[in-house]
């Protein structure tokens, strides 16, 4: 059993380490018997290290769980939520109270089966699948240090991580702590549930990988320690506070401590022990106490804990107030999440007025670039990056310098080739608040960033996925880099803005609704081969926020409607002149924003959509989400299978999508 260490906060009575810990070891194994489903091994297994932590060294203040400059704690082992409900119900988080973990599991209480950081007050980030939490933390360990090179003294803090066996085995680990150690992200520390112990059984049916060992390769430092023993566990948290570099504390422990046949075994993972295993855990844990029962004097060493860091609050909030007003106020605007509004308008504004004066016959990606170059300035939040595409994502302007271990003010990552990192690590940044990450690589690879995209949609946060080469007008690459399903897949998440801008023009609007989208992360599909600029008026409104409108029309009724989108508006536009030759009327929708336009009031959408007798969309890629607006009978125009390598004009033509083919198709419609 763990050791009786005393360690009474500074006003209370002192509270074995062992009792302490025993109550989060009572509370996840009521709680998951009571829900009848519910993961007690690793809350059990992890009291101890978790009760040192949060007793001795997380900065954190239960009436504020927003403070900004608090300690990040992720659970990145999300299945073992009950440890983090525990925790917040014992040190006086308001929301978590002992009726909510009676609720575990239950629809609508705030202990979800796993964290979920938008119901839980105190839970910073969604977790569950694994090893997105640690590549999110190494995303709030970049966002601290970016923000202490701009405002000094106001940010301060750690990240503290929890990670099982399962987190270290996924990929997405491996891109995130090379990540971590080549930024040398001392801030960031990891604890590690070494319990050798998964699903399946023991991790040697799997693994045999030395953790430290690939850790240090990786530019970290860590230790083993004995996870049951409070001493060991806070010299090695007060160790890691002057690290140089991340830390790793794989902390040795037993799945399901106390529980007497269980413990150390699969069978403690993910179900109720039962009630006689439970029975015999209290015993065997000297816990006497009815279900869900905490004695107060635990209670009142915990609550203790919980307001350990009201100096540390305070002493933040004159450091704050300490700094000039202008600065001040920047710093908390930035952490509101509100757009400097004026300065982006004017910027739009700016470039629009640039291609009304001179238009554009460029790529989106290059415009893209050339908004950039408006925009980052004007919002100083945003973070740009590309996962070593940097020349072909155009996503770092000129005056942009590089965020690196020798300069975290820098506003440019190079992620490297870890797309799927750099996705969570992003997710973790905004979490973190302060910053709008933007980042790029191929639409094809949107693929590899997928389950951070996925998760940013759930959570609701604002991170931009520039994503060029964006069908197959890319050419050469050929069917692997050319993207077909992907527009269709993505369009499929729910929250997720999938942007495809068909100009230059467009591509700026686009670029204004990602970053106004503060509760919705954004793709924006951009091309490698160059359009027309089709836009060549300078309107004042945002014309792509309904997400679609009519770019060409004839003076009377239109008898065809032709919906594209990003370059397969040109060719739309083109068959609409090659129809009026034929004397049919064709009407062209540009479409930059296929969500937006569905999520438009039915009078709204039916307006724009029209109601002439054809209907034809054209895309370069796959049919799937378009009959909402063009129905089962309406004809498409793009891909059914996937492309080949050639140069890009003649791909069109051998696919098939070309003016010629549109108004061929439309024409024979009309019989
Ligand atoms: C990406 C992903 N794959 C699979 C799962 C299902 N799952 C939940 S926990 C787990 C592994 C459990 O082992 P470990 O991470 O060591 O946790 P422990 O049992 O030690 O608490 C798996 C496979 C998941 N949550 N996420
Ligand atoms: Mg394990």
């Amino acid at each position: 059993m763990a050791p009786n260490t005393r360690q009474g906060q500074a006003g209370t009575p002192a509270v074995a380490h062992a009792r302490m810990a025993n109550a989060i070891r009572a509370l996840a194994m009521d709680a998951v018997e009571q829900a009848k489903s519910g993961h007690p091994g690793m809350p059990m297994g992890m009291a101890d290290v978790a009760t040192v932590l949060f007793t001795k060294f997380l900065k954190y203040d239960p009436a504020d769980p927003a403070w900004p400059d608090r300690d990040r704690f992720v659970l990145s082992a999300g299945h073992g939520s009950m440890l983090i409900y525990a925790l917040l119900y014992l040190t006086g988080y308001g929301a978590v109270t002992i009726e909510e973990i009676k609720r575990f599991r239950q629809l609508g209480s705030k202990t979800p089966g796993h964290p979920e950081n938008f119901i839980t007050p105190g839970v910073e980030t969604t977790t569950g699948p694994l090893g997105q939490g640690l590549a999110n933390a190494v995303g709030m360990a970049i966002a601290e240090r970016h923000l202490a090179a701009v405002f000094g003294g106001a940010v301060d803090h750690k990240t503290y991580v929890i990670a099982s066996d399962g987190d270290l085995m996924e990929g997405v680990s491996q891109e995130a702590i090379a990540l971590a150690g080549h930024l040398k992200l001392n801030r960031l520390i990891v604890l590690f549930d070494d319990n050798g112990i998964s699903i399946d059984g023991a991790l040697s049916l799997a693994d045999s990988v030395d953790q430290v060992k690939r850790f240090e390769a990786a530019g970290w430092n860590a230790w083993r320690i004995d996870g049951h023993d409070p001493q060991a566990i806070a010299s090695a948290i007060a160790n890691a506070q002057n690290s140089d570099r991340p830390v790793l504390i794989a902390c040795k422990t037993t799945i399901g401590f106390g529980a007497p046949s269980k413990a150390g075994k699969a069978s403690s993972h993910g179900s109720p022990l039962g009630a006689d295993e439970i029975k015999g855990a209290r015993e065997k844990l000297g816990w006497t106490h009815a279900p869900f029962e905490i004695p107060a004097d635990i209670l009142a060493a915990w609550r203790a804990a919980g307001q350990r860091s009201k100096a540390a609050h305070a002493d933040w909030k004159k450091r704050l107030a300490s700094l000039d007003a202008g600065k001040r106020a920047e710093f908390e605007r930035r952490m509101r999440g509100d757009l400097p509004l004026a300065a982006l308008a004017a910027a739009v504004a700016k470039v629009k007025g640039a291609l009304a004066a001179t238009p554009k016959d460029i790529a989106t990606r290059a415009a893209s670039e050339f908004a950039l170059e408006a925009l980052v300035p004007a919002v100083p939040e945003m973070i740009g990056g590309s996962a070593d595409l940097t020349g072909s994502n155009n996503t770092r302007t000129k005056a942009m310098t590089v965020l690196s271990a020798a300069d975290y003010g820098g506003r440019f990552i190079h992620y490297g080739v870890r797309e799927h990192a750099m996705a969570a690590a992003m997710n973790g940044m905004t979490l973190h608040g302060g910053v709008i990450p933007y980042s790029g690589t191929f639409l094809v690879f949107s693929d590899y960033a997928r389950p951070a995209i996925r998760l940013a949609a759930l959570m609701g946060e604002r991170v931009i996925h520039v994503m060029t080469h964006d069908s197959i007008g890319l050419g050469e690459d050929g069917p692997t880099h050319q993207p077909v399903e992907h527009l269709a897949s993505l369009r499929a998440i729910p929250n997720l803005l999938v942007f495809r801008p068909a100009d230059a023009v467009e591509t700026v609007e686009c670029w204004q609704l990602a970053l106004q989208a503060k509760d919705r992360p954004s793709v924006i599909a951009l091309t490698r081969q160059n359009v027309p600029q089709l836009r060549n008026r300078l309107d004042g409104d945002n014309v792509c926020a309904a997400g679609a409108y009519e770019i060409a029309g004839p003076d009377g009724a239109a008898a065809v409607s032709i919906f594209a989108t990003g370059s397969e508006v040109a060719i739309a536009v083109e068959a609409a002149k090659l129809l009026a030759g034929r004397g049919v009327a064709a009407r062209v929708v540009s479409v930059p924003c296929l969500q937006l336009l569905l999520a438009q009031p039915d009078g709204v959408r039916r307006a724009i959509v029209g109601e002439t007798r054809v209907k034809i969309a054209v895309e370069a890629g796959v049919r799937q989400g378009w009959d909402a607006v063009i129905g089962a009978d309406g004809l498409f125009v793009g891909m059914t299978g996937f492309g080949a390598s050639a140069p890009y004009k003649e791909l069109y033509k051998n696919f098939g999508i070309t003016a010629e083919a549109v108004a061929e198709a439309a024409t024979k419609k009309l019989g």
